[in-house]
């Protein structure tokens, strides 16, 4: 029995769902829990993931586990079919760090709780929230593009194969979408997210392809 927490614009639920696919997983059940409404910090679901965050995912019996690279990793080694890391301790750390780019460095600034801090408490106005957000992406989409100029980088992030970063790339070509960032100054992001695309685990996990996202 899986129970996944989501909402159609998480980009961290996002990572999760492609990763689900990419073992062959359908959760039993999707929790839909309204990010626009706050539905986050009500207390039914702090009383499941305490950090008000998506996603988090129910696996049989037990608490619900938290963070979508820790989650990730716990289908990786649950399911090892495929993997989504490579064999080599080296080649591991290398994914791990081009994943931790987006989930620790770069998407962390610009979720709804950051925006809402901004905009209520120090009474920052749309358009400077808007190069906030704009600007975190940037600077992430900087550091991917020279990483994946690499030897090491081939049709994905990590040679040939799609590997966790490959699903955190993707996030990050989501969330560009959304916040009207052009991906075109970072041409090797921009094929890896176009082949990602293409392929049907990541086509069926996009946000907009889940219920309740604009048309
Ligand atoms: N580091 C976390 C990020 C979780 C997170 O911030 N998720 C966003 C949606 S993508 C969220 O639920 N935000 C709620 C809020 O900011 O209030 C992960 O990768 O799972």
């Amino acid at each position: 029995m899986i129970q996944l927490f989501s909402f159609w614009r998480s980009l961290a639920t996002y990572r999760v769902r492609i990763a689900l696919n990419l073992k062959g997983l359908t959760p039993n059940q999707e929790v839909d829990v309204n990010l626009m409404k706050g539905a986050q910090r009500e207390a039914a679901y702090r009383a499941v993931n305490p950090m008000m965050a998506l996603p988090a995912l129910v696996d049989g019996e037990g608490a619900a586990l938290f963070e979508s690279l820790a989650i990730i990793e716990y289908l990786d080694e649950t399911h090892p079919d495929p993997p989504l890391l490579p064999k080599d301790t080296r080649g591991r750390a290398r994914v791990r760090g081009l994943a931790q780019i987006v989930a620790c460095d770069s998407h962390p600034l610009i979720v709804p709780r950051v925006r809402e801090y901004l905009e209520h408490e120090l009474k920052i106005d749309e358009p400077a929230r808007v190069a906030w957000c704009r600007h975190w992406h940037i600077q992430a989409l900087i550091a991917l593009e020279a990483h994946l100029g690499t030897g090491e980088t081939g049709r994905f992030c990590h040679g040939d194969q799609v590997t966790i970063a490959d699903i955190c790339l993707a996030s990050q070509a989501a969330g560009a979408k959304f916040f009207g960032v052009d991906t075109a100054p970072f041409p090797k992001f921009a094929r890896i997210a176009e082949t990602c695309a293409g392929i049907d685990a990541f086509a069926r996990a996009h946000p907009l392809k889940q219920p309740g996202a604009p048309a």
